[in-house]
C-alpha cells in the first residue's frame, strides 16, 4: 500500500514546539503571516532573524514524540511506499528516524545565500550577519518557504499523491494552500483519504474518515491498525 503523509504543526506540539494558529498564535505580539513573508524580511530583517534564532535556538531542548516515532515505524515497514510531506521546519521526522522526508517549507537548519544562491548547513543564530560558509557574503536568509513563495519539491509531491493508495493528513489546520488542497487532490485521483487532528482542521469535510485527538495518541494506534503491535 502506498501512503503519502502530510505532517503540520500539531505533530511537533507535543515535543513542545509551539504551532502557529492554535491559543493566541502570536509571537511576540505577530502574527505569523506578518513574519514570514519576503516583504517583512526587507522591513524588519532583524526581527524576522529573531523569530528564527529563537526557534532554531530552542530545537536543540526537544525531541521526537510518540507520532513523530510511528512514522519512523511504518516506513521501517513499508520502505518507499511511505511518503513524508512535512510543513514543519524542524526535524523531528529525521531525529526519530524518518529518511523519506521532504520539507516543502524548507528546514530551520539551512541557510541560504541571497547572493551565490548556496545552500547551507546552518545551527547557530542567523542575526548579525554572518558570513555565507560558500562565498563570503553577508547575506544569508534561513531555507524556509515565506508566503508568496512557492513551496519546495511541489512536482514530487503532486506525483507521490496521484498514486498514493491512501493520503492521511496530521497534525495542520487546513489554513495554508497548496498543503491544504492535497486533500482535495488525493480525492480527485480516488485516493482513500484520512484526517488525525486535535480538532476538525478548515478542510476536514472533504477527508473520507477523520479522528480527532492528540498525535501522540492517534498516530500510534493508526500505524498498529497496520501494522499490529510495536515490539517494544
Ligand atoms: C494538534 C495537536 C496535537 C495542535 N495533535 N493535532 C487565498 C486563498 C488561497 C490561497 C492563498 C490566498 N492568498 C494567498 C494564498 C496562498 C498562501 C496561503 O495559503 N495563504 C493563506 C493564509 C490563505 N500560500 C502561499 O503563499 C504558499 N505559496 C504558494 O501558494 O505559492 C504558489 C504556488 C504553489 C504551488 C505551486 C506553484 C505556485 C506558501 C506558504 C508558506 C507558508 N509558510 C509558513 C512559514 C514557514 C516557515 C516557518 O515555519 O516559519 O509555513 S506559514 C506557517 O503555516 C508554516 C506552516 O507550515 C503553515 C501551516 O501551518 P500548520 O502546520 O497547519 O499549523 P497551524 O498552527 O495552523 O495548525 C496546527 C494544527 O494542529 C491545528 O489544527 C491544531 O488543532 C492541531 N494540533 N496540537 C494533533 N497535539
Amino acid at each position: 500500500m502506498r501512503i503519502v503523509v502530510l505532517t503540520g504543526a500539531g505533530i511537533s506540539a507535543e515535543s513542545g514546539v509551539p504551532t502557529f494558529r492554535d491559543a493566541d498564535g502570536l509571537w511576540e505580539g505577530h502574527r505569523v503571516e506578518d513574519v514570514a513573508t519576503p516583504e517583512a524580511y526587507v522591513a524588519d530583517p532583524v526581527l524576522v532573524h529573531e523569530f528564527y534564532d529563537a526557534r532554531r535556538a530552542a530545537l536543540a531542548g526537544v525531541v521526537p514524540n510518540p507520532a513523530h516515532r510511528a512514522l519512523a515505524r511504518l516506513e521501517e515497514a513499508l520502505g518507499d511506499d511511505l511518503l513524508v510531506v512535512t510543513q514543519n521546519i524542524d526535524d523531528l521526522h529525521e531525529r526519530a528516524g524518518s529518511t523519506r522526508v521532504l520539507h516543502m517549507h524548507g528546514e530551520l537548519l539551512k541557510a541560504w545565500c541571497l547572493a551565490c544562491e548556496g545552500r547551507h548547513p546552518w545551527d547557530g543564530p542567523m542575526g548579525g550577519d554572518p558570513a555565507c560558509p560558500g562565498c563570503g557574503a553577508p547575506a544569508l536568509r534561513p531555507d524556509v518557504v515565506w508566503f508568496g513563495e512557492i513551496p519546495y519539491e511541489m512536482d514530487r509531491i503532486l506525483d507521490s499523491l496521484g498514486r498514493a493508495d491512501l493520503f492521511v493528513s496530521i497534525g495542520t489546520s487546513g489554513a495554508v494552500y497548496p498543503a491544504a488542497g492535497f486533500v482535495q487532490q488525493a480525492a480527485r485521483h480516488g485516493v482513500r483519504t484520512l484526517e488525525l487532528n486535535l480538532q476538525p482542521s478548515e478542510g476536514t469535510a472533504w477527508f473520507r474518515e477523520a479522528r480527532h485527538g492528540p498525535a501522540g495518541v492517534l498516530v500510534p494506534a493508526w500505524v498498529e491498525d497496520l501494522l499490529g503491535p510495536a515490539a517494544d
